[in-house]
């Protein structure tokens, strides 16, 4: 028998014009609400709500913009299920009006950097806050990133970014950490950090890690130029993750990940 707890999944919900994978399909709230159904029905147990889309160049969006899209969604959600309810943001002012709406959890891409007051809030809301790295910003990202030593420099920022949440009063069970795949990183920076996902594990904090349909797998697999064919890289990631204990996995395929997790937590049973 394993006796780590199982990965859970968290299902994306980008209620965007311009994501990269699924933009455009879910701004119209009654579609948004019917992919939010359909992904708790398929095993679902938090799903991630996001207004602004983050891939490599995407333009930033106002914060009542931003707002307009999610919280009256998360609001819907909140109503009808007891499902996690997560909100992907770098916005203070997003976040406040999400977790009013009954957001549990504030999935910030930037750490809480990106305004000054950003730590401050999510103290005071006392939710949970995922702290992901990101080397620049969405637009400028990609340009070219270099580290010397990727593990050692995103595991040190997120240390230091943890240690910045729990001073201005985050308490430390609510804080997980997200290496960042693809914010940031060349595909091989992405694979050295899913090889290493160990190390971020035994920081002591639940790992989130996002992977699901990210560009990096088409270096991998060059016929899959459109995200939609990069499911089999995803599970593949997935599975990774799971065998080196992070807590969750954020993707936009939840029944077929469901079943890869199912799947290789059984054969890891039947040692
Ligand atoms: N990836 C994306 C968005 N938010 N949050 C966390 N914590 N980790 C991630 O890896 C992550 C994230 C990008 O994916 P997606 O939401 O599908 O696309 P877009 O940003 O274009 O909306």
């Amino acid at each position: 028998m394993t006796d780590a707890a199982p990965v859970r999944v968290m299902g994306i919900l980008n209620a965007t014009p311009d994501s990269f994978s699924d933009g455009g399909r879910f701004l119209d709230p009654a579609s948004a609400l019917a992919q939010a159904r359909r992904m708790a029905a398929e095993g679902a147990q938090i799903l991630d709500v996001g207004g602004e889309s983050t891939r490599p160049g995407a333009a930033a969006v106002e914060a009542e913009t931003e707002a307009a899209r999610v919280v009256p969604l998360i609001a819907a959600l909140r109503a009808e299920s007891a499902i996690t309810l997560s909100v992907d943001t770098m916005k203070p002012q997003v976040a406040r009006a999400a977790v009013a709406a009954g957001a549990d959890i504030w999935n910030d891409v930037s750490a809480l950097t990106w305004a000054a007051d950003s730590a401050d809030v999510a103290a005071e809301l006392g939710c949970q806050v995922v702290l992901m790295h990101m080397r620049g910003d969405p637009r400028t990202m990609q340009a070219a990133p270099r580290y010397e030593d990727v593990v050692g420099e995103v595991e040190a920022f997120l240390v230091a970014r943890a240690e910045a949440a729990m001073t201005a009063g985050v308490a430390r069970e609510r804080i997980w950490l997200d290496p960042g795949i693809g914010f940031g990183k060349t595909p091989a920076h992405n694979l050295t950090l899913l090889a290493h996902l160990d190390r971020f594990v035994a920081l002591g904090f639940p790992v989130l890690l996002g992977v699901s349909r990210k560009s990096f797998i088409k270096a991998l697999d060059p016929t899959a130029q459109d995200a939609g064919e990069r499911l089999g890289g995803s599970l593949a990631c997935a599975l990774a993750g799971a065998r080196a204990g992070v807590a969750a996995v954020r993707v936009h395929d939840v029944a077929q990940t469901v079943q890869a997790l199912a799947v290789d937590r059984a054969i890891s049973g039947a040692r």
